[in-house]
């Protein structure tokens, strides 16, 4: 099988492992050619250091574009994050109208907020165009926070208990037009995972591993890279959630062992062999 490629388009934190840190190593693990759009770059991610620094790459965006255009190059899938600009979004929806083909899986992770709270530097207008944008995917990959706003309800008010996830999932799939894995739902306390609406099957599913009581930053991320990397290998969306969970569960595990803090990410380095699947 030639080496799937994928485009990446997400910020570059130098420190905390989040979005390009996570997402190139763990792309790379798996045999899956990373090639990185960086929407900014920051000395670390946003939430929990004070005075981080912030190189918007805007203008950058669509010069990449042209280039690659220009070169023929063409990916397995589009995979977009977290973004440095509104203008950004608009160049994000191009990028997806110039390089999709019939085979390409565009994977929006419509990264807005965690716990209920949203980004330091996501203002209000960025909130609506990544719900637009969100509309161009095959395939999104929401938190609760998210979800609410991909919904326009309350966070407070989003059931989080099975049922409740299941419905959310499928209201989010706008009528089985997109494939929706929705992160840290829990169908029990002791349990937390995804629940995902498949396109392809029309099915709803749970994916379900041993929950860490603990907050992380960055597993987001990780989730989401783990589970691009088994899209472009051929995985159905379960098998694809299934290997995500787990490996943030892994992670997550060794993060609360080795007891490290929450705003450096989870210690994932050490488990990315549990990724190499791969013959020479
Ligand atoms: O994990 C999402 C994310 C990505 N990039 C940056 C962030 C965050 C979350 O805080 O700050 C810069």
């Amino acid at each position: 099988m030639p080496t799937p490629r994928v485009a990446a388009i997400h910020d570059m934190s130098g420190f905390g492992r989040c979005s390009l840190t996570v997402a190139i190593p763990i792309l790379s693990a798996m045999g899956v050619q990373c090639c990185p759009l960086p929407t900014a770059f920051l000395s670390t991610h946003t939430g929990g250091f004070e005075g981080f620094t912030f190189l918007d790459m805007t203008d950058e965006l669509p010069k990449v574009s042209a280039h690659w255009k220009s070169l023929g190059l063409d990916f397995q899938a589009i995979y977009s994050g977290f973004l440095g600009s509104e203008r950004q979004i608009g160049m994000v929806a191009d990028f997806i109208l110039n390089f999709r083909s019939p085979g390409t899986i565009v994977v929006v992770d419509p990264v807005m907020g965690d716990h209920g709270r949203i980004y330091q530097t996501y203002t209000p207008s960025m909130c609506a165009g990544t719900v637009r944008l969100a509309e161009q995917a095959d395939v999104i990959t929401p938190n609760l926070t998210e979800a609410a706003l991909l919904l326009g309800v309350p966070y407070e008010s989003l059931p989080s208990d099975g049922d409740g996830c299941r419905k959310i999932v499928e209201k989010l799939s706008l009528d089985g037009r997109r494939s929706v894995v929705l992160t840290g739902a829990s169908v029990t306390p002791e349990q937390t995972g995804a629940m995902c609406y498949d396109v392809r099957t029309g099915r709803t599913e749970a994916v379900q591993t041993r929950r860490v009581p603990r907050e992380f930053h960055g597993t987001g991320d990780v989730f989401a890279s783990v589970l691009t990397g088994a899209l472009v290998k051929g995985r159905s969306l379960t098998e694809a959630a299934w290997e995500a969970a787990e490996f943030v569960r892994a992670c997550a595990e060794r993060t609360v062992r080795e007891r490290l803090p929450m705003r450096e990410g989870v210690d994932f380095e050490p488990l990315l062999g549990l990724l190499m699947g791969g013959t020479v």
